[in-house]
């Protein structure tokens, strides 16, 4: 019986990356007076890590190994992203990062047939209000029983860690709840959580590896509430690994 829907954040409520989350990083590396550029291209490829401030670790030890050198690395790391999440709560703030299609129905009818929202995501979780709020609502964050951002859980996606955090609060069994994400690294973790999930490719992510998904969909305008017991169902049936597609 379904009780509960755990959603992503980046890229599956909103396509927070490319102008939203990327745009920050820049920002921020301005304002620090370094020359680091994170063009479309090479942020598509940083994207296999998540979390900001291993991303911003990852690109150095790429691209800028004489920076990860200083004795003050890990604090300018930190500050970075500081300044980071900065620029994009501003961002997010303005309204300038819609949701997705779908998005806001598909909680007002989750919330209008009493099943319970929890968020499971890798970003900080100030910019989770940031950019639910202008599209939402004042008391959007209220939806959601439980918020599992950031550093909660050390290790982040494709780690199922945020997910179990979520599910040990809500009180509930993988059995119970579906996830919603848009990305191979986010599918890892939901499916190492035992959780059924739905997967609305973004922009980035198109083209990912899906397997084990309980749907691909282009976006959630497509679903209708009676899917989602659908969907618990069959992935019920073919046990908690190995979910087919039914699309
Ligand atoms: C989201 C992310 C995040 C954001 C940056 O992954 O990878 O790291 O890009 O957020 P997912 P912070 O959607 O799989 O949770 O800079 O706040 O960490
Ligand atoms: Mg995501």
């Amino acid at each position: 019986m379904l009780r509960a829907l755990i959603f992503d954040v980046d890229g599956t409520l909103s396509d927070t990356e490319r102008d939203g989350h990327r745009v920050a990083f820049n920002a921020a590396f301005d304002e620090a007076g370094l020359d680091w550029e994170w063009d479309e291209e090479l942020y598509a490829e940083l994207l296999d890590v998540t979390g900001g401030k291993e991303r911003i670790t990852h690109f150095v030890g790429l691209h800028r190994p004489e920076f990860a050198l200083r004795p003050d690395f890990h604090e300018r790391v930190v500050e970075l992203h500081r300044a980071k999440t900065r620029h994009y709560m501003a961002l997010a703030a303005s309204g300038a990062i819609p949701l997705r299609p779908g998005v806001a129905r598909l909680l007002d009818e989750a919330r209008a047939a009493g099943l319970r929202l929890a968020i499971a995501t890798t970003t900080t979780p100030e910019n989770v209000a940031a950019l639910l709020l202008p599209s939402l609502g004042p008391n959007a964050l209220s939806w959601f029983e439980v918020v599992g951002a950031g550093d909660v859980v050390p290790a982040k996606k494709p780690a199922p860690d945020i997910y179990l955090w979520v599910l040990e609060r809500l009180g509930l069994p993988a059995g119970a709840c579906l996830a919603f994400e848009d990305s191979e690294n986010g599918l890892k973790a939901s499916l190492g959580a035992g959780l059924a999930t739905v997967v609305t490719p973004c922009d980035y992510t198109r083209g990912q590896d899906f397997n084990g998904a309980t749907a691909v969909l282009d976006s959630l305008e497509e679903v209708a509430m009676p899917d989602l017991q659908a969907w618990l169902s069959v992935a019920a049936a073919n046990g908690p690994q190995g979910f087919p597609s039914v699309i």
